[in-house]
């Protein structure tokens, strides 16, 4: 029989460069939400891929940034704790632009822990002309000995067997650490509140998002149909964005959710009655205690 190998894998990076897409691209189902706004990921994510011998355990992470809040500063600390004890990170990067401090920082914190690093260039169906592309690799490489480079594109799927098999040559012997046909830890609550969370970080604009957190207070399966009652509560930071999330005669509201109902549907592979509630928590995001209550822990 072929021995057992497993590989914890970090996947690191600056908000928005297409950490959780690449996640749910190895594991082959959306097991973390994804939105064009930055700082969508909040927690760290587990996404589990077994092939063969080998289980890939993926680590998504927060994207870095500077911290401005107590949420902030908790999902910075999320993506410190997230490299500690892997076998190998994957520093996610687009293919233009220049190298930030927050790269710099997390290289620095590879070389602290000894860590081998992958760098993934991800988004490559975005640019036509390699060149520049080659000259941010060159930069990248001057100040890291990288084990690979590896182009990709979490859309396409173009690179992503390359990038795994990289992966892959760090896997350590050991046991499965999940049941072969796991894909994420999550539980179903938290994979439900956070489809909310991104319909609307996908409807609303700008800070209102960022400022909300969703809850799944109820989620109870009726005896006699095939239904789940699920009942929700959206948590914001003011009453103006409780108004604009509930939107003119309750639009917004029912578009969210009818949006997070068919995507919930489907995911559950059961029909939902899904109600939402709006309530306001004045600047929860700078309260340990109600982002504690929230569910944002350390474990
Ligand atoms: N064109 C293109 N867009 C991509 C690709 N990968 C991700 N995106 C888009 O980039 C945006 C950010 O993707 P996410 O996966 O949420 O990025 P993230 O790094 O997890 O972001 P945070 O959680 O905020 O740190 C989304 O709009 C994605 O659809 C890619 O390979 N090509
Ligand atoms: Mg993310």
């Amino acid at each position: 029989m072929e021995k057992m190998r497993s590989a914890f894998v970090a996947i690191v990076g600056r908000p928005n460069v297409g950490k959780s897409s690449l996640l749910n691209r190895f594991v082959g189902e959306k097991v973390a939400i994804v939105s064009p706004k930055p700082q969508t990921t909040r927690t760290r994510i587990t996404g589990v891929l077994t092939e063969g011998e080998t289980q890939f355990v993926f680590i998504d992470t927060p994207g870095l940034h500077n911290p401005k809040t107590k949420l902030s500063e908790f999902m910075v600390k999320q993506i410190k704790d997230s490299v500690a004890d892997v076998d190998v990170a994957v520093l996610v990067t687009e293919p233009l632009g220049k190298i930030h401090q927050t790269e710099l920082d997390l290289l620095q914190r590879f070389r602290d822990l000894r860590l081998p690093a992958i760098l993934a260039i991800n988004k490559i169906d975005t640019v036509a002309k390699k060149d520049l592309m080659m000259e941010k690799i060159a930069a990248f490489s001057q100040l890291f000995d990288f084990e690979a480079v590896v182009p990709v594109s979490a859309m396409t799927g173009d690179g992503a067997e390359e990038l795994l098999e990289e992966i892959g040559e760090y896997a350590a012997e050991g046991p499965h650490y999940f049941p072969d046909d796991a894909m994420t830890d999550q539980p179903e609550r938290v994979i439900v509140a956070e489809i909310i969370r991104e319909k609307l970080l996908n409807n609303l604009s700008d800070e209102i998002p960022h400022g909300t957190a969703v809850t799944v207070e109820q989620m109870i399966e009726r005896e006699d149909k095939n239904i789940i009652d699920i009942h929700a509560v959206i948590y914001c930071e003011k009453d103006s964005h409780k108004g604009i999330i509930i939107g003119k005669q309750g639009a917004m509201l029912k578009k969210v959710a009818s949006q997070a109902r068919r995507e919930i549907e489907s995911f559950l592979d059961i029909k939902i009655n899904l109600q939402c509630w709006v309530k306001v928590k004045e600047d929860w995001r700078n309260r340990i205690g109600v982002i504690r209550d929230l569910g944002f822990q350390d474990n």
